[in-house]
C-alpha cells in the first residue's frame, strides 16, 4: 500500500506478488491507435504471458470506445485482468513496476521517473515506437540510451515485419480462432451487427479510413462497379461523410441500407475491439488505417488497403512504399502493379479512377491466396509481446 496525493491509501496492485509487474503509459494523441495498441498489448501480456499489467491512460473515453466495459469516471478499475489507471495531471505517488513501457515516446511523469531511480533495481524502461517497414528499423531496434541526468537507461523497441525487428502483436490463439471461424459463426456475426447474408458474387468491404481519402471518387466508381459492392462502415466521421454524399442520389431501404447503382452501404455501430477483428475476418476486402487496424487486417489473411496516417511533407508516402516493397516481394508483377496503383490512388499519390478498381478486382482471387501466404510469413516470426517479455526478462 502507498499514500496517494490526496492522502488515501491505495493498493499497489491486486496481483500475486510473484507476477512480473508492468506499467504501460499511454498518451492518446488522437483517434484510437495509441490506445488500441496499448490495450491489446496489456491484454496479451496478461493473458498469454501471465504478467501483472497496470495501464495508465490519459483519455479513458477513447479506451471506452474500443472496450465498452471500461468506465470513464474511475481513477482505478480492473477490466479483463488489467488494472486501468487514469493518468492524472498531478501524478500520484506509486511504486514503479519491474518493466515500464512508454508508448510511442510519450513522456513519463517526472514524479514516476524519480521513483524509478529509488528502486533497488531500476525498472527496465522501454520506449515502444511506431510501426514501420523501413529498412533502418532492425538497426535501431533494441538500441538504448542512458538518461542525461539519472542512473536510468531507456531502450528503444521497434515493431516490424521482419525477424530482427520487435515483431507484431499477435495473441497466441489468434490464428487458431480465426481459422475456426466457420460459416455458421460468420452468419451469426452478420446477424449480430444487422447485415444480411452475402449475395452471389458480391464483394463485401469494410471501410475504416481518414476523412481526406478520395471517398467521393471511390463511391462513384463503386456505384458503377462490375460486381456488386456491399460496404460496411462503423459509425464515425467517415460514415457521416459517406451518408451525406449519398443522401441525394441513393434510395434508402427499410434495413437502413443506402443503395446507389451497384453499391450498397450499411453503417454499423463502432465495434468493440475483438468484434472489429471479426468484421475483418468476414469481409472480402478491408480498408484499414493507422497502425492497429492495419496489422489486424494482415492477421485476417484477406486482401486489404491501407490508408496511412498522414505526416507533414508527405513523409508517410515513403513509409507506405517501404511496406509495399516488403509485402509484395513474392507477388507476380501484374498483381504488384494493380495493388500499388490502387493503394497509391487511395493515399493521394496517384489518381483514383475506375480502371484502378477494375485492375485491382481482376487480381482479387490471386490476392486472396497471396494474403494467406503473407500471413504465414508473419506467423513464422515471434510476436511482439513475446519479444518484449524476452527482452525485459534478459535485463531483469
Ligand atoms: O485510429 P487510428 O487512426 O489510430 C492512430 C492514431 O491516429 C495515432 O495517433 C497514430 O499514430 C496511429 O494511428 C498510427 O487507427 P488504428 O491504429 O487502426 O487504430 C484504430 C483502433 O480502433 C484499432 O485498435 C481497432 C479499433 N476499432 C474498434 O475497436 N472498433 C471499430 O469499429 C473500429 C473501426 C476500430
Amino acid at each position: 500500500m502507498h499514500q496517494n496525493v490526496s492522502g488515501c491509501l491505495m493498493p499497489d496492485s491486486a496481483y500475486p506478488s510473484n507476477m512480473p509487474r508492468w506499467d504501460i503509459f499511454c498518451h492518446v494523441i488522437d483517434n484510437f491507435g495509441d490506445i488500441g495498441v496499448s490495450w491489446r498489448l496489456a491484454r496479451q501480456l496478461h493473458h498469454d504471458y501471465r504478467q501483472a499489467v497496470r495501464l495508465w491512460v490519459d483519455d479513458l473515453n477513447s479506451l471506452m470506445r474500443i472496450a465498452p466495459q471500461v468506465k470513464h469516471d474511475t481513477s482505478q478499475q480492473f477490466v479483463q485482468g488489467i488494472e486501468i489507471r487514469q493518468w492524472p495531471f498531478i501524478f500520484p505517488a506509486c511504486k514503479p513496476a519491474d518493466v515500464v513501457i512508454e508508448m510511442f515516446a510519450c513522456t513519463l511523469p517526472e514524479a514516476y521517473v524519480t521513483e524509478m531511480v529509488r528502486k533497488t533495481r531500476p525498472p527496465v524502461w522501454i520506449n515502444l515506437e511506431y510501426l514501420s517497414a523501413e529498412d533502418w528499423v532492425p538497426a535501431y531496434h533494441g538500441l538504448h540510451s542512458p538518461h542525461p541526468r539519472l542512473p536510468l537507461i531507456k531502450n528503444f523497441f521497434f515493431p516490424g515485419f521482419v525477424p530482427d525487428s520487435g515483431g507484431l502483436l499477435r495473441e497466441n490463439n489468434l490464428i487458431r480462432l480465426r481459422k475456426k471461424f466457420d460459416e455458421q459463426k460468420v452468419r451469426q456475426f452478420w446477424q449480430s451487427i444487422g447485415v444480411p447474408e452475402r449475395t452471389a458474387n458480391e464483394c463485401r468491404i469494410s471501410l475504416f479510413c481518414y476523412e481526406h481519402a478520395p471517398l467521393r471518387k471511390l463511391i462513384a466508381v463503386w456505384s458503377q462497379s462490375p460486381v456488386p459492392v456491399y460496404l460496411i462502415i462503423p459509425q464515425g466521421n467517415v460514415a457521416d461523410q459517406v451518408a451525406a454524399m449519398l443522401n441525394t442520389t441513393c434510395s434508402i431501404h427499410t434495413d437502413g441500407v443506402m443503395k446507389s447503382g451497384q453499391l450498397s452501404v450499411k453503417i454499423i455501430p463502432f465495434l468493440e475491439q475483438t468484434q472489429y477483428d471479426i468484421l475483418l475476418w468476414t469481409c472480402d476486402l478491408n480498408f484499414v488505417r493507422g497502425e492497429d487496424s492495419f496489422v489486424r487486417a494482415q492477421w485476417a489473411g484477406k486482401p486489404f488497403v491501407w490508408h496511412i496516417y498522414p505526416q507533414s511533407e508527405n513523409t508517410h508516402w515513403k513509409k507506405l512504399d517501404a511496406f509495399l516493397e516488403v509485402y509484395t516481394k513474392q507477388m507476380p508483377e501484374n498483381v504488384v502493379y494493380a495493388l500499388r496503383k490502387f493503394w497509391h490512388g487511395w493515399n493521394g499519390i496517384e489518381d483514383m479512377d475506375s480502371s484502378a478498381w477494375k485492375n485491382y478486382l481482376d487480381c482479387f482471387a490471386v490476392l486472396d491466396e497471396l494474403n494467406i501466404a503473407w500471413r504465414q510469413t508473419l506467423e513464422a516470426q515471434y510476436d511482439m509481446a513475446f519479444n518484449l517479455v524476452q527482452f525485459a526478462g534478459n535485463q531483469l
